[in-house]
């Protein structure tokens, strides 16, 4: 029998899933972060697929490991991974990893109350704030983001036609508002957004190509980002995140946030210095904000903040044991 054992921190950040891998992480050969991205999922995948599908994880799970960094200006690296795969970067799990390799003392920032973080997306900085011993909440800088492209559309059967912007947050978001075929977030249910979702990103992949404006390593719709109006009266917009082939985010998901501010500051609803309160299905809110204006190729873009909370739920020791015919995972 061969047996591999990974020691993991869990937690969730505003409701989604996080598992932090703190043993049994593979080295992996690249020279940055997307190489390093591309070579686990090459050799190392069967890890990914074991901790995060059922029987040890389920649709939503999500997780990340550290890593050595491969830039001089980062504390750690970190590699994502997903129900859906390898995200170049993911929001929620940034502020749920700081948060518990914080607490867990697993890094030590060479700057006290900033994290700077290698991600196959880029430099992400994480400002932390402490309260009683424990991290009580995370602000993240993340990477340039950018409106791509405005008013695609495509016919879905038995929907009818779809209008969507693309924006990038770190991830590629096609972003639906509240258009004759979609009445709005508010006014449709969870079964009918799981039913739409693959077939609208598999649409829009299937016409249009879209590659990120300097890296076309990063490439193509993952993410549908449905939009309505809030349930609270103290947060400005709700969204509801599809991603993988079943999940919806819990938290108001922060690379989506990030498309979102990018895309309503190339509209001129949003300025430099703005924030905007981001409720999740479930309410819980993350504070996205434009810190500065940035230039991707030739698209005028953001570098956005977003700021959450996570919290540890605990210890879990999991094995991937070759005895086991779903060592590897599987999804309904
Ligand atoms: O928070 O960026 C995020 C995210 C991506 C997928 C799920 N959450």
């Amino acid at each position: 029998m061969v047996s591999s054992k990974f020691f993991c921190v869990d937690g969730h950040t505003c409701g989604n899933p996080v598992r932090l891998i703190v043993g049994g992480a593979p080295t992996l050969h690249g020279s940055d972060m997307l190489e390093q991205r591309a070579d686990f999922l090459k050799r190392y995948d069967w890890i990914r697929t074991g901790l995060m599908f059922e029987p040890r994880g389920h649709d939503m799970m999500s997780g990340a490991m550290l890593l050595p960094p491969t830039r001089p200006d980062c504390d750690v690296a970190v590699l994502f991974i997903e129900t859906s795969g390898c995200l170049p970067m993911c929001g929620h799990g940034t502020i749920g990893v700081i948060t518990l390799a914080l607490e867990e003392g697993l890094i030590t920032p060479r700057e006290p109350g900033k994290v700077y973080l290698d991600t196959p997306a880029g430099l992400v900085v994480a400002e932390y704030f402490e309260k009683e011993g424990y991290i009580e909440s995370v602000r993240l800088t993340n990477v340039p983001s950018y409106l791509a492209e405005s008013g695609l559309s495509v016919d879905l059967p038995g929907l009818g036609k779809i209008r969507v912007d693309v924006a990038y947050g770190g991830n590629f978001y096609a972003i639906v508002e509240a258009q004759e075929n979609f009445p709005g977030l508010e006014n449709v249910g969870v079964a009918q957004l799981l039913e739409w979702s693959p077939r609208l990103r598999q649409a829009l992949n299937d016409k249009y190509k879209i590659a990120h404006a300097t890296d076309a390593r990063i490439h193509g719709v993952s993410h549908i980002q449905w939009t309505g109006k809030p349930g609270s009266d103290t947060a400005d917009w709700r969204n509801a995140v599809f991603y993988g082939e079943k999940a919806l985010d819990r938290s108001p998901c922060g690379t989506g946030t990030s498309a979102r501010l990018a895309q309503l500051y190339a509209r001129g609803a949003l300025k430099v210095g703005d924030t905007m309160r981001h409720e999740s299905l479930i309410g819980s809110v993350f504070v996205g904000g434009i810190k500065e204006a940035a230039k991707l190729g030739d698209h005028d873009g953001i570098i956005p903040t977003i700021e959450g909370w996570a919290r540890k739920t605990g210890d879990n020791t999991l094995l991937l044991d070759d005895r086991d015919p779903y060592m590897t995972g599987f999804q309904l």
